[in-house]
């Protein structure tokens, strides 16, 4: 079966199955492609006599939201399972264990996170998560500040940029997040309701300008290995746990852009929120959790990335000169910021939307929960230069709800 092929249910209980030491013999295992991603296939596999159960991630040759016209390299499966192994030793517990890859097959072979829920649809269901910002800043803080040249041997991480080259998945990234909405892509999809709000992104130059610098910033500057995709359908939760899945769009970018996703998500639920929470004063606690949040994740990992640099910072003029680690954490919180804004932008106008809005079923709701969006995402593009506090980010939030 080693010959590169996409898996039937039963080739995967069969290869489940061959794996050494994890199910008991006699194992009756059962399977469920249960893939609802944009580019891979994911098998279930479950022992219904032990209850043991693992998943099994498939990259297909193409991207699977748009069908084999768009092909994609299989090598993001390696780069996926590298990157999972890497934030592993790096963020222990906040990642699923990875019991097995196959270079051959493109597959990874990983823990079931059954027991959790993604992320995306715990926050529709109206859940607060009062471990995420916690969990969440650190994982952000220690594998970016690892993987830096502030705390990793500066010759090696040039060995480690190049392992993580992934010029297709960040071409995915550059093209809809940084260049289709804001011109008349094919790309892009978008209600025709806000079709004069897309076409006041085509038309602004000043917002242009700040997006071309964002997107210069995602194309060159080689500060730590992302995630490079960590929105909240990339993070499976309970009240209790975090665990972040879905590395394969990894390599080394502009650190502010794994925080900017976080931020972007949690907003875009802030805007769905016109429908998820019917009742004003309860919509108004839970847009209170989310921008709580947004503060949380912000604060505590500029608190744990400075201690990281105090006790573990390699680079001495970086580490001994004066003023410089407080206008390096302000650059991350102005790109965090922009890059925010750019992810909220693409997810109203460009391809592949997220179902905190698309999910709203009356048209009228669901339009002011973009136009929403689109206020929240615009402003953050135009206002992150200037950008000195991660209050002012919560206040244009809740500015623009309250119009
Ligand atoms: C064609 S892939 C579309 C999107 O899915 C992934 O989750 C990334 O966000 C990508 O931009
Ligand atoms: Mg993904």
């Amino acid at each position: 079966m080693s010959a590169y092929h996409p898996l039937t249910e039963q080739e995967a209980i069969q290869i489940a199955g061959s794996l050494e030491g994890f199910f008991p013999a006699g194992a009756a295992l059962q399977c469920r492609e249960i893939g609802d991603g944009n580019l891979n296939l994911v098998f279930h596999i479950t022992d219904s006599i032990s209850g043991k159960s693992l998943i099994m991630k498939q990259a297909l040759p193409y991207a699977k939201v748009v069908g084999e016209s768009w092909p994609l390299t299989l090598d993001r499966a390696r780069i996926e399972s590298e990157k999972l192994l890497l934030e592993g030793k790096l963020a222990p517990g906040l990642v699923p264990v990875v019991y097995k890859y196959d270079a051959e097959l493109a597959l990874t072979v990983m823990e079931d996170l059954s027991d959790h829920i993604i992320m995306r649809q715990g926050l529709i269901a109206g859940t607060r998560y009062p471990k995420f910002a916690d969990d969440i800043s650190t994982f952000i803080a220690r594998t970016l500040f690892f993987t830096s040249d502030l705390g990793m041997n500066q010759q090696d991480k040039k060995m480690q940029v190049k392992a993580f080259i992934n010029p297709e998945l960040c071409k995915i990234t550059e093209d809809l997040i940084f260049d289709d909405p804001y011109t008349n892509s094919p790309n892009n999809s978008f209600d025709p309701a806000i079709q004069d709000a897309a076409e006041a992104l085509w038309q602004d130059n000043g917002l242009h300008f700040e997006v071309a610098l964002l997107r210069e910033k995602f194309l060159t500057n080689a500060q730590a290995l992302l995630h490079g995709d960590l929105h909240t359908g990339s993070v499976f939760v309970t009240p209790a746990s975090t665990k972040v899945i879905d590395p394969e769009f990894a390599y080394y970018g502009p650190i502010g852009f794994d925080i900017g996703a976080v931020i972007a998500n949690l907003l875009l639920n802030f805007a769905g929120q016109e429908h998820w929470t019917a009742d004003a004063d309860q919509r108004g606690d839970f847009r209170r959790y989310l921008t709580d949040t947004v503060r949380d994740v912000w604060n505590l990992f500029d608190k744990k990335f400075r201690a990281l640099w105090d006790e573990h910072g390699l680079d001495r003029i970086a580490s001994e000169t004066p003023g410089y680690k407080d206008y390096y954490m302000n650059r991350l919180l102005q790109d965090a910021v922009g890059f925010a804004g750019c992810k909220i932008v693409r997810r109203i106008v460009g391809l592949s939307h997220v179902i905190d809005i698309d999910r709203i079923p009356d048209a009228a709701v669901r339009e002011k929960a973009q136009r929403l969006a689109l206020t929240i995402g615009t402003s953050l593009i135009l206002n992150n230069r200037k950008t000195q506090s991660i209050e002012e980010v919560i206040e244009l939030a809740n500015s623009a709800a309250s119009k």
